[in-house]
């Protein structure tokens, strides 16, 4: 064997040392606790959405778009435990219990952290289609299933620069089309998002571009009905939190 030849095998080796290796450390060094907030994994691949939402734009927004509001929180949490000691829900209802000095970075970060948790949660391959009491909502409230997709759609277009569109829901289970801008959350004024999509222009830039219309129109494919419906079901019994 040349001595070229047993460098090469000598690196070989070397490699499949490394590889067998690396996965534990990576697993350690990610899953070590770092502050109360963390992320969960996705319910599903991240190709699972596909061909509507691509796997690599799924991998960014969840691995480091929504990774990097929980830092935050994690770092603004080393000072401030208290933002980690209540639900989600009840810090975002009442910002003005916030210290002044991180409040808008609480209200950007865990808007973001509650709104992508949203968004994860609603989605899912083979998702079917709205049935039963929250089926009954969209058609009292928002003139039936067509009609509501097609006006969630216009106000999704609507909004300027980054933000959301979501449908609301209240205590008494009536359901509302809603814009916010940035990572605002309708938690912020006292009630609930029932289901929202992310029209900031990471969540399709990869696979859409400028073409957020047609995003808006692809992403109904993504949306987990059952997950929607017991959704509802929650947020008229008062248990939903984000
Ligand atoms: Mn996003």
């Amino acid at each position: 064997m040349s001595s070229l030849s047993r460098r090469r095998l000598m690196f070989a080796a070397t490699g499949l040392v490394a590889v067998a290796s690396a996965p534990r450390v990576f697993a350690q060094a990610t899953m070590a606790p770092t502050g109360p907030f963390k992320l969960d994994p996705l319910a599903y691949p991240a190709n699972a959405l596909e061909p509507h939402i691509d796997a690599k734009t799924m991998e960014i927004h969840h691995d480091r778009h929504h990774q990097a509001f929980i830092t935050n929180l994690n770092n603004f949490a080393k000072d401030n435990p208290q933002i980690a000691e209540k639900p989600v829900s009840e810090v975002l209802g009442n910002l003005g219990a916030v210290p002044e000095a991180i409040r808008t970075g609480v209200r950007n970060s865990m808007g973001g952290h509650a709104n992508h948790t949203m968004f994860w949660q609603i989605m899912g391959p083979n998702g079917g289609k709205p049935e039963g009491a929250v089926l009954a909502a969209i058609d009292s409230d928002l003139g039936g299933l067509e009609k509501f997709q097609t006006d969630f759609n216009a106000a999704g277009g609507r909004v300027f620069g980054s933000g959301w569109v979501f449908v609301t829901v209240s205590k008494d289970g009536k359901l509302a089309i809603e814009t916010r801008p940035n990572q605002d959350n309708p938690m912020m004024d006292g009630k609930r998002a029932l289901l929202g999509n992310d029209v900031w222009e990471h969540a399709y830039y990869l696979n859409y571009q400028n073409r957020r219309a047609d995003y808006l129109k692809a992403w109904w494919n993504t949306v987990n009905w059952k997950v929607v419906g017991e959704r509802y079901a929650a947020a008229k019994a008062g248990t939903l939190d984000v």
